[in-house]
């Protein structure tokens, strides 16, 4: 370990070792999501350690544990079922380790919240909706409670369908787990089946919008059908473009520049600088038409099209290096 020239201790000698705990692990967002945490991490020379996700509370208690006996700096948990990690964040700010949450809603204080906008987010889904269908139809929404970006996007939800009353929900369904999309796909067939005049499914989380995309093509109802999610991905870029698809529009970040935004706020605390408690990387409306207009077929050639893409000037510091992707 070298440490980064001009930055202050303890980065100025490097191997500052940071922890990453995961709920989630599978799928593109949360992948991208680590690899973003990683980039930012090796250009500040932090050894991070990687602690996997598998959607168990007791499993994720535990690795923030063995964080703290491992003599971490600082602690990144990447999201989480808050009423099972509350005493233990609390065992590790009582040792001086800095934590940085990225949607959970943690609730103290000195825990900075690193979010993407969820309720702009979900806004800007849903005036595409209204630009796309008017504010009359039948809707299917995939939903999971107790996911604090999903949450946040199911508070937009609720007030829009108040707000339009000829928007009428059929179904509502949704899955998390380490096969979210085919499950959510078996759930959508089984809705889409019962209410045929489902026109238009939010489906808030690309994962989410994978499932219902399979089930409308397994039905062969994709043309009567229009997809609104979040997050991006090449994959999820791959198949909104091609032809015919029902995915219409999504409304994202680049997860890993939400990744690094988060390690940034770990380092700046660490190093005794002090960071925003509440840190937003905002998200951008891309819909299919835009894509295929700009010819844009992957999350790179996305980042050179859109500077928040590439980078955020979330939580930044001299002395961070943040052109990463
Ligand atoms: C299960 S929660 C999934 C969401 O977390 C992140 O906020 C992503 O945007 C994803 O949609």
């Amino acid at each position: 370990a070298g440490g980064v020239s001009g930055a202050p201790a303890p980065f100025d000698k490097g191997g500052v070792k940071i922890a990453l705990i995961s709920y989630i692990s599978a799928g593109d967002f949360f992948q991208a999501y680590q690899a973003g945490a990683e980039a930012q991490a090796k250009a500040l020379d932090i050894d991070l350690r990687v602690f996997p996700g598998r959607q168990d509370a007791a499993e994720q208690r535990e690795q923030i544990l063995q964080a703290i006996n491992l003599g971490v700096s600082g602690i990144v948990i990447d999201h989480g079922l808050p009423e099972s990690l509350g005493d233990v964040v609390e065992q590790a700010l009582d040792k001086g380790i800095k934590v940085v949450a990225f949607d959970v809603n943690l609730n103290n204080p000195k825990i900075p919240q690193v979010e993407q906008s969820d309720h702009e987010l979900a806004d800007l889904a849903l005036k595409q909706v209204v630009k796309d269908n008017g504010s009359s139809f039948k809707a299917g929404y995939v939903y999971v409670a107790g996911f604090a970006p999903l949450d946040r996007r199911n508070e937009v939800w609720e007030t829009f369908k108040s707000q339009n009353t000829g928007v009428v929900e059929k179904a509502s369904f949704g899955n998390v787990s380490d096969t979210t999309a085919t499950s959510t796909a078996d759930q959508a067939k089984a809705a889409l089946i019962a209410n045929p005049d489902i026109t238009v499914v939010f489906a808030p989380y690309d994962e989410f919008a994978r499932g219902v995309k399979l089930a409308a093509n397994d039905l062969g109802i994709g043309s009567k059908l229009k997809i609104y999610s979040a997050d991006v991905s090449t994959a999820d870029i791959q198949e909104i473009i091609e032809p015919g698809s029902p995915w219409v529009a999504t409304v994202a970040t680049n997860p890993a520049v939400v990744g690094a935004v988060s390690i940034r706020a770990a380092a700046l605390q660490v190093a005794g600088q002090d960071v925003p408690h509440q840190i937003t990387v905002k998200p951008t409306l891309l819909t299919q038409e835009g894509l295929r207009t700009a010819g844009v077929k992957t999350i790179e050639e996305l980042a050179q099209k859109v500077p928040a893409f590439s980078t955020s000037d979330a939580v930044t510091a001299t002395w961070i290096p943040d052109k990463l992707f």
